[in-house]
């Protein structure tokens, strides 16, 4: 399960509807093109927090379907519709989804006691591996290394996508636990990320950027951090641009422009791209080398 993985961007159309045949091409533009190791499906970049639980599944079914057993796949079932979590985490294991991954619950400020019930609910009912998705910046969730610690220690939560700044609590993290899988969730960190030890990376931006986030990773751990660094500033004057044109949008438009098929809206409150910065997104496209 170690490695690089894209956080899946889905395509929709401008009613929000998905479009399959298009999803289906970032998957395969992920496999052929970013040769990434596996897709993170549902996560934020998959914009799995506007959308429906049947259209959950159907993006779970046909990934798995396009994807087959070519790369490694992890579900993000996590909802604080704990009842929705539980029947996707069903779902995708039926499916043969490698993992499971579930963000902490947000919003109505849960304690500790509530997210330890809330994973091990999930894994008791589906009997998957399970992947902590920790994003304190979007869940307002901070966990403590004792914390992280109190989950780990069941069998089958084998990590963490540890989305988060703060490298203190990465690097006792790291320490702490040894042998359970850390994923480097801010694209932008990379290079640190890999310097203190984690065993992979998913990030939005590799269904474009894949090589270069592959040159950082492999370079950063073989301590060749010239050329960690060189590739790391070049993957980041990309993603700045990308952050200043607006995130998901950009990146869809980039796909676009690189030759896949798919129609590339935003579930809606996202807003549309306007064409101004679809042009943007195009040249952005032409520096990613
Ligand atoms: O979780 C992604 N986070 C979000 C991973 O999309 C909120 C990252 O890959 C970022 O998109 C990326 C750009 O900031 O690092």
């Amino acid at each position: 399960m170690k490695g690089l993985y894209s956080a899946l961007l889905i395509s929709f159309d401008e009613k929000g509807n998905l479009d399959e045949k298009g999803t289906r091409n970032i998957v395969r533009y992920n496999i052929d093109v970013m040769k990434v190791d596996g897709l993170y499906v549902g996560g934020s970049t998959g914009e799995n927090f506007m959308i429906s639980t049947d259209m959950k599944k159907r993006i779970f079914e046909i990934v798995k379907d396009e994807a087959k057993n070519k790369i490694k796949l992890i579900a993000q079932v996590g909802s604080i519709n704990l009842y929705e979590a539980v029947e996707l985490g069903k779902y995708a294991t039926d499916l043969g989804y490698d993992s499971l991954s579930a963000v902490t619950p947000f919003y109505y400020k849960f304690d500790f006691e509530e997210i330890k019930n809330y994973y091990m609910t999930i894994v008791n009912e589906t009997n998957n591996n399970m992947i902590i998705y920790s994003i304190p910046f979007l869940t307002g969730v901070n966990m403590s290394v004792e914390q992280f610690g109190e989950l780990l220690c069941h069998d089958k939560i084998i990590g963490i996508k540890f989305t988060a700044g703060d490298f203190y609590l990465l690097e006792r993290v790291r320490k702490a636990f040894p042998n359970k899988l850390i994923y480097a969730g801010f694209d932008e960190m990379l290079l640190p990320a890999v310097a203190l030890g984690v065993d992979g990376a998913i990030g939005s931006t590799y269904n474009i950027t894949g090589k270069i986030a592959r040159e950082v990773f492999e370079a950063t751990k073989a301590g060749n951090l010239t050329l960690a660094r060189e590739r790391q500033t070049h993957l980041n004057d990309i993603i700045e641009d990308i952050l200043k044109n607006g995130l998901y949008q950009t990146i869809k438009e980039i796909l676009k422009s690189k030759g896949v098929d798919a129609i590339g809206y935003c579930r809606l409150p996202m807003k549309k791209i306007s064409a101004e910065k679809v042009e943007i997104a195009k040249q952005i496209g032409t520096k990613i080398n």
